[in-house]
């Protein structure tokens, strides 16, 4: 291998030898029903990485199958609520174990680079335990009533889970699809996406290999969307879905969740405006700026693609992002000091670079970037448009790439004007010092989440999702917990 000094290169190549990958049904790992298989390409060098499944509608139909005994059995339903936490627990160990060997998968799948793989396996590894936490803790109510009665409540768990995940982050997401079902006593399809799916068939193996979980609680279903994620939203067994994706494709699941009337989680796109005053620490704004639309190459949804500068400061600001951004090594995952790896696949790349030719057609100031790197792998240079308007595309659509709008804004009113003048709802970042105006940004952003003097930050006990169009629900904290039970009334009359 050209990278042989990450430390868990060798596993990760010794685990990708025995390929193909197959499908977890039942506790067995099997071969889709069609025999069919999904080449994994490598983002940064286009070599084969392994052969993965290509599951069908058979093999949903065998998973729900699995996880609807699974869900009854005694050896799941019926276990106390400390062993549901010593599995969890067990599962977060055995990923921690494998921590080194998860982020070199992680990075060779995905591209990004392996301190950002690093990064979210330990948060991985963290949204596990804080779930491993929650069995003892999920409870009902009792109710005042008359003499003559008892009421109470009961949180119990919603069922059979359809889990579709994207390819940006699967540590993250794999942790966030699995561990809070799990935690409330569900079980699950997983389905991870087609273009990244190697960790989260790592982790379920893993998960087996701890011998506590029952066959059927957890599946996993690699294959395409519209075969595999089409018939887990229509499917009549499926009680709750949970997707993280494209807002259009979220738009066709709530639909099609519809027939069995599903409970719908949904993580969608987002267009987050990122605003600096001119009263804020400029230094550590403009390297947030940076980082914030660079991170995974862009490749986040809450990416802070639109950046509003106060216009009294925008050009400076504008060059000195520019400046930084041009700085940034983009290269190979497993180089030390690479910032951006390569974007997830030719198409995405010439997605983002419509984007670029969009920009440079309606006017915006390209300050640096704008094309492609390289012959082999899908690297992008980290691009930055100044002098954007709000009302121009690239400033509109969700490029998921490392592009930047820098728009400039007059005063407060207008950067909420602006801010919140998007379909996306999904986060917010404010720089300013005061603190009063700080505080009445983060009400007046109409977003699922708001970053003063910061960005990006996550956190397993916070909750994170979108207003309007960047979905439905919220994930991680309590959110997680009350979005996979459902509530039920018992009235007792003496
Ligand atoms: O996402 P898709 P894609 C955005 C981002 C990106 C764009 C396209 O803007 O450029 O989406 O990416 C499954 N029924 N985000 O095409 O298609 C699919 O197999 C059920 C934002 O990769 O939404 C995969 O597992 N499932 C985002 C998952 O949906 C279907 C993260 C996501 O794929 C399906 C990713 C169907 N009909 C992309 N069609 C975020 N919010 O973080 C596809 N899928």
């Amino acid at each position: 291998d050209v990278h042989p000094e990450h430390p868990g290169m060798k596993a990760a190549r010794a685990w990708l030898a025995g390929a193909p990958k197959r499908l977890l049904i039942d506790g067995e790992w099997v071969a889709a029903r069609s025999g069919r298989t999904i080449a994994v390409l490598n983002p940064a060098t286009e070599e084969e990485l392994a052969l993965i499944a290509e599951g069908d509608k058979a093999d949903v139909d065998a998973a729900v199958a699995a996880a609807r005994r699974a869900l009854e059995a005694p050896n799941w339903k019926g276990i106390s609520p400390h062993a549901r936490t010593r599995v969890l627990l067990a599962i977060a160990d055995a990923i921690e174990r494998h921590k080194d060997e998860l982020s070199a998968l992680e990075s060779l799948d995905n591209g990004m680079p392996s301190w950002f793989s690093a990064a979210a396996l330990g948060a991985c590894v963290d949204a596990f335990r804080y779930y491993a936490g929650w069995p003892s803790k999920i409870h009902g109510t009792t109710n005042p009533t008359d003499a003559a009665q008892f009421i109470y409540t009961l949180r119990e768990p919603v069922g059979v889970c359809g889990q579709i995940n994207p390819w940006n982050v699967p540590l993250l997401l794999v942790a966030l699809k699995i561990a809070p079902p799990l935690a409330c006593g569900n079980t699950v399809v997983l389905k991870p996406s087609e273009l990244a799916s190697l960790t989260s068939l790592r982790i379920a193996e893993l998960a087996q290999e701890t011998g506590l979980l029952p066959p059927g609680v957890l599946n996993i279903v690699t294959g395409y969307g519209p075969t595999v994620g089409a018939a887990m939203t229509e499917h009549p067994d499926i009680d709750k879905v949970s997707f993280t994706g494209s807002t259009a494709v979220g738009r066709s699941i709530l639909l099609a969740s519809a027939g069995n009337f599903k409970r719908v989680t949904l993580e969608l796109g987002g267009k987050t405006p990122n605003i600096i005053f001119p009263d804020a620490d400029m230094e550590k704004a403009v390297l947030a700026a940076v980082n914030g639309f660079t991170r995974n190459s862009g490749q986040i949804c809450s990416a802070g693609s639109r950046l509003f500068v106060h216009e009294s400061i925008h050009d400076e600001v504008a060059q000195e992002v520019s400046r930084i951004a041009a700085t940034l090594k983009v290269g190979s995952p497993f180089e030390a000091d690479t910032k951006l790896g390569p974007v997830i696949s030719a198409r995405q790349r010439e997605r983002v670079m419509g984007y670029v030719d969009a920009g440079n057609a309606d006017g915006a100031n390209l300050m640096t970037g704008g094309c492609q790197l390289g012959n082999q792998g899908y690297y992008i240079a980290p691009t930055v448009f100044s002098g954007v308007k709000n009302r121009m595309k690239i400033a509109r659509e969700e490029i998921f790439g490392p592009v930047l709008s820098i728009i400039p804004f007059k005063d407060e009113e207008d950067a909420v004007f602006q801010g919140n003048d998007t379909p996306y709802g999904l986060a917010a970042g404010i720089w300013t010092r005061d603190i009063g105006r700080a505080h009445k940004m983060a009400r007046a952003i109409r977003a699922g989440r708001v970053w003063i003097n910061t960005f990006g930050e996550t956190d397993p006990v916070m909750p994170f999702g979108g207003f309007k169009q960047s979905g439905i629900g919220r994930e991680f904290g309590i959110d997680s917990v009350m979005a996979y039970t459902e509530t039920k009334s018992v009235h007792v009359r003496f």
